[in-house]
């Protein structure tokens, strides 16, 4: 009895998992105007329920993330980043010159969440999920692997990348921007990409970084290159100040 009680309890804390879960991606999708939520969802879910949470594949995310619509081109308005997300998305919150991941429906939605599904189950868990580095196929890494390619296909025009001045290596090829954004940007659709590398006083990095001479070269041939130093008080006048002009802010 004692265990049948359990049982049922504990299975009410997992339903109740779900339900919050899709609680906060129903409400955040609801944000975005014209777009069916609840079949957002189901496209979402079938990619790891039920499923190992170990061995979810980017392709999972297929069906959701390219068949959907989800992802239109804004060009000379794109916004990568790469350790640099806290000043990236502050800058984006406040002025409309950018457009990252984050601001389409689906980065909205999944930014800063976890999930993961369990073989035998069709419930969605938030807890006693992998982390990022336990394992390449984990529900969280191959969704934003998934997101990114379709972000970085639509690129078109002079993009823009974010990246940290403060770290010794602001280009890792291993990052998602560095192993899967840069990769796909297409000289037909991407005239350039312009590195603005966010310094603090103490600046560690330049432009002459030796990460940097390879990112350059990783860029497909015909894409132009750019790098500019900007220190991050310069950006955030910039996020405050509306009457400074997009093209003005570095
Ligand atoms: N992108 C990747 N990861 C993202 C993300 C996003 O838009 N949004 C969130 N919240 N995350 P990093 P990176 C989370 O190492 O690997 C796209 C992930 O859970 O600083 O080069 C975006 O378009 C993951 O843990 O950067 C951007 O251009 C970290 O943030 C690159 O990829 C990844 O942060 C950034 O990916």
């Amino acid at each position: 009895f004692v265990i049948a009680v359990l049982a049922i309890v504990l299975g009410l804390t997992l339903r109740q998992k779900t339900n919050t879960f899709k609680t906060t991606f129903i409400a955040r999708c609801e944000r975005f105007k014209g777009y069916d939520c609840e079949n957002i969802w189901v496209a979402f879910e079938q990619a790891y329920v039920g499923q190992d949470a170990c061995n979810v594949p980017m392709e999972a995310y297929d069906h959701l993330v390219t068949n959907m619509g989800l992802f239109k081109p804004a060009c000379n308005r794109m916004m990568f980043w790469s350790k640099t997300k806290d000043v990236v998305h502050d800058f984006t919150k406040k002025r409309d010159c950018f457009l990252t991941l984050e601001d389409t429906i689906l980065g909205s939605v999944l930014d800063s969440l976890t999930w993961c599904g369990k073989e035998g189950s069709s419930d969605t868990f938030t807890t006693g999920c992998p982390e990022w580095n336990y394992c390449e196929n984990n529900p969280v890494r191959s969704f934003w692997k998934s997101a990114s390619s379709a972000f970085a296909d639509v690129a078109c025009g002079n993009v823009t990348a974010m990246l940290n001045g403060s770290i010794p290596t602001p280009f890792h090829p291993a990052s998602i921007f560095g192993s899967i954004e840069v990769k796909r940007l297409n000289s037909t659709r991407t005239r350039s990409l312009n590195v603005v590398l966010v310094t603090q006083k103490n600046m560690l990095t330049n432009c002459t970084n030796a990460s940097l001479k390879e990112l350059e070269k990783a860029l497909d041939e015909g894409i132009k290159y750019n790098c500019k130093e900007v220190t991050e008080s310069q950006i955030q006048d910039c996020s405050s100040n509306e009457d400074i002009p997009c093209g003005a802010c570095w």
